[in-house]
């Protein structure tokens, strides 16, 4: 990895090997990295990845639950459902921004999303069939979202960081909603209970899939602990989501989809199935049941809102020309 330079070592990158350990003497003294400071660059390019993911990750997110906003069943939950896709987007938009500090532009990340080759989260490719499937998203993908976020308040990326805080608190409430809905459903009629529990079939596993691979098929996952951008790996935070959704489940009366879930005394957690990679990937991929469907609904909301890009660049070029206009008359 390293080679001799004339100066000192260098990395592949040509980065100084001292510089390097600088670095991570700061990142270990739990100090912040702002955007002017140096960092190297493959810091640089990983928070990139991360943080425009999980930007396209909220934007695309807005989709499945966008599709029940004029079916939700009373005006409460209308309003509820309304504020929380709503709040999806603006967590966008703050991670955009987060990433834009680092050097690259919106642009160029809503280009690579809308040209199919930008990643964003395996979940959102799964269609929301019923109202239940509103309640398993608030429930099974805000709280695994949660419980992946929290840890990311302490990023060692100062912009990174701060916006999590304010998500999580969002998120919050996102999850807390979702369950509500499960519970009422699983406390209603008999055909209730069985939409909630369809729901949970379907959703439980896509959820699980949501933290990535197995830490030993994990890319990213070893650099990104040592620079503090994770502070728990994959299957830490998986291994975490199912030991406290599982009491959850048990509390409302519905049953986590797997024979194989089981506690274990010894770890102080569940044991659970093997999930289905194979499936996990295919998604990824771009092959999931509504990948092809999500990327049309971007592209058209990006054509449709042309107009609003037009007028938004009109209006501050007139407001360049006016204030130029004004510092030439003052002088
Ligand atoms: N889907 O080496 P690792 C939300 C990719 S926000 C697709 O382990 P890393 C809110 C990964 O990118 C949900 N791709 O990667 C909401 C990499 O590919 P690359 C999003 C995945 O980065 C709720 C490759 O696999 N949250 O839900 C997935 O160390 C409701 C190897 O993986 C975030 O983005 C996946 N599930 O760990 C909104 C949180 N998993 O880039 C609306 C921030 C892995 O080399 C409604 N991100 N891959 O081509 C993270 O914490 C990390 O990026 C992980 C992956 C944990 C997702």
């Amino acid at each position: 990895m390293y080679s001799q330079g004339l100066i000192g070592a260098q990395t592949e990158t040509g980065e100084d090997e001292a510089f390097l350990e600088r670095f991570q003497a700061r990142i270990d003294a739990e100090e912040k990295i702002e955007p002017t400071d140096d960092m190297p660059e493959g810091y640089r390019r990983t928070l990139i990845r991360q943080i425009g993911q999980h930007a396209h990750s909220e934007i695309v997110g807005m989709l499945p639950e966008g599709n029940w906003i004029t079916r939700a069943p009373t005006l409460k939950r209308k309003a509820a459902l309304l504020a929380k896709v709503q709040d999806e987007g603006g967590h966008g938009l703050y991670l955009y921004s987060a990433a834009e500090t680092l050097g690259v532009s919106r642009e160029q990340m809503t280009e690579e999303l809308l040209a199919g080759k930008a990643k964003y989260s395996s979940i959102f490719n799964y269609p929301t069939l019923t109202w239940a499937d509103i309640g398993a998203i608030g429930w099974l993908v805000d709280g695994a979202a949660i419980m992946n976020q929290i840890p990311l308040c302490r990023c060692s990326y100062g912009p990174y960081s701060r916006a999590m805080i304010r998500v999580c608190k969002e998120e919050s409430f996102h999850q807390r909603q979702g369950y509500e809905i499960m519970m009422t459903l699983a406390r209603g009629s008999s055909e209730q209970k069985e939409m909630a529990q369809d729901a949970l079939n379907r959703w439980w596993w896509p959820s699980l899939m949501m933290f990535g691979p197995h830490d030993t098929d994990s890319v990213h996952g070893d650099q990104s602990m040592r620079w503090k951008i994770k502070r728990f790996s994959n299957d830490e935070l998986r291994q975490r989501f199912v030991n406290a959704t599982v009491p959850q489940a048990e509390f409302i009366g519905l049953e986590i989809p797997d024979p194989d879930l089981k506690w274990n005394e010894e770890k102080q957690g569940y044991d659970f199935g093997p999930i289905d990679w194979d499936e996990f990937w295919r998604v990824v991929r771009g092959n999931g049941p509504m990948n092809r469907e999500r990327i049309a609904a971007r592209r058209k909301a990006h054509e449709e809102g042309a107009w609003v890009r037009e007028a938004a660049n009109a209006h501050a070029a007139k407001r360049k020309a006016r204030a130029e206009a004004s510092r030439i008359a003052a002088e």
